[in-house]
């Protein structure tokens, strides 16, 4: 799999997308977006990858958009790659498998919306988040205004898209944007290791927990947990069958 703009690696079960436009501090212009779309296409045949983790090259996970290319757009075009980058992200959100953000550096803008696109972010102690957008005059157009609020509150979300601050590791530890800080050269071991321990999981039990969770943060309770009740009900017989005699008879289960 040959891109330009990102670099794929399987390590294991896990497979490694790592942006690649160290120059631009990965600024996600449209062929990351066509890009990032095929290899998701590709990743889906491949066997035994069961968790995805996205990192960047050099001192960015991203930087945000890019600039460069958005600054001759007009309206139209301007609603289009919004309209991209959003397909995307949701794509990844509602992707079939665990992927997990490794923050190694700048994650601003659509930077940051990448970052919460991910289950879940693991970062470095020099990573950096924030929506600077409005320094631009322009607002997030990636889905930063719809996941920032669920991920750290209404009044956290709207101090980082006002201010448009930049934030340590320390503070978005805080207010709940990232979920473990690492000194910097353990970022990737440190993330590499919980994709392993994820990988050890039942897949399909992984698969519907992500389904669940995220179809069901956008439901209103009650169909929330008919869903889950659903899914929960299709794991029987399924691998469920299989983990819970394992239990049983004391052994590992074998979920190939
Ligand atoms: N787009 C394009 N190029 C970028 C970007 C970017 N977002 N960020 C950095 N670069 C380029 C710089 O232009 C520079 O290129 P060159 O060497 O050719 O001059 C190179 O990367 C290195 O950058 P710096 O020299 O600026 O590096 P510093 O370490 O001095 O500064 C910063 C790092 C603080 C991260 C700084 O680069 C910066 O402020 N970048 C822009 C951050 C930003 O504003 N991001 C938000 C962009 S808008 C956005 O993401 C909206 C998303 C939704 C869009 C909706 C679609 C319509």
């Amino acid at each position: 799999m040959n891109f330009q703009t990102i670099i794929f690696e399987q390590k294991d079960s896990t497979g490694i997308i790592k942006l690649n436009r160290p120059e631009a501090l990965n600024a996600l212009n449209s062929g990351f977006f066509r890009e990032c779309d095929a290899l998701l296409n590709e990743v889906s045949k491949l066997k035994g990858i069961r968790v995805l983790v996205i990192t960047g090259e050099g001192k960015a996970f991203a930087a945000g958009a890019d600039i460069a290319e958005m600054s001759d757009m007009s309206p139209e075009d301007g609603r289009k790659f919004s309209s991209a980058g959003q397909t995307l992200f949701n794509r990844i959100e509602n992707y079939h498998l665990p992927v997990i953000a490794a923050v190694n550096g700048f994650a601003l803008g659509g930077g940051c919306e990448l970052a919460m696109a991910c289950d879940f972010r693991y970062a470095s102690e020099k990573a950096r988040f924030g929506q600077p957008e409005v320094n631009l005059g322009m607002i997030p157009g990636f889905a930063g205004t719809q996941r920032l609020p669920k991920l750290v509150g209404m009044g956290n979300a709207l101090h980082l898209l006002f201010t448009a601050n930049i934030i340590d590791a320390e503070e978005a530890l805080r207010v709940g944007l990232i979920q473990k800080i690492f000194p910097h050269d353990w970022l990737m071991d440190e993330t590499l290791a919980i994709a392993k321990l994820i990988a050890s999981k039942g897949p399909n039990a992984m698969k519907k927990v992500k389904k669940v969770s995220h179809l069901g943060s956008n439901m209103s309770f009650e169909d929330g947990c008919k869903l889950e009740t659903e899914e929960f009900g299709s794991l029987f017989k399924n691998e469920g069958e299989e983990g819970m005699k394992a239990f049983l008879e004391k052994r590992q289960p074998n979920w190939d």
